[in-house]
């Protein structure tokens, strides 16, 4: 199950930039199937970046198998100007 805290978490260049953690019941759908709604979350992060490259780490709290508490990613864009 999902108590609260079991976060998804994004860092740029190793800075923590998200840290969501929507407890039980978040969502109003059942987008990935077992019977609990799911979330969907849109970050958006805009910064200046001046070095030739850098990291994006998607990582989280959960503390039990992916068969029961799990985030996804999908859609990452990435623009420079
Ligand atoms: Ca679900
Ligand atoms: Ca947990």
């Amino acid at each position: 199950m999902f108590p609260n805290d079991d976060a998804a978490l994004i860092y740029i260049d190793n800075v923590e930039k998200s840290h969501y953690s929507p407890g039980n019941g978040a969502g109003s759908t059942d987008l990935c199937g077992d019977g609990f709604t799911d979330v969907e979350v849109l970050n958006t992060f805009v910064m200046a970046h001046t070095a030739s490259s850098f990291t994006l780490k998607f990582s989280s709290t959960l503390d039990s198998p992916a068969s029961d508490e799990s985030w996804g990613v999908r859609d990452v864009y990435i623009f420079l100007s």
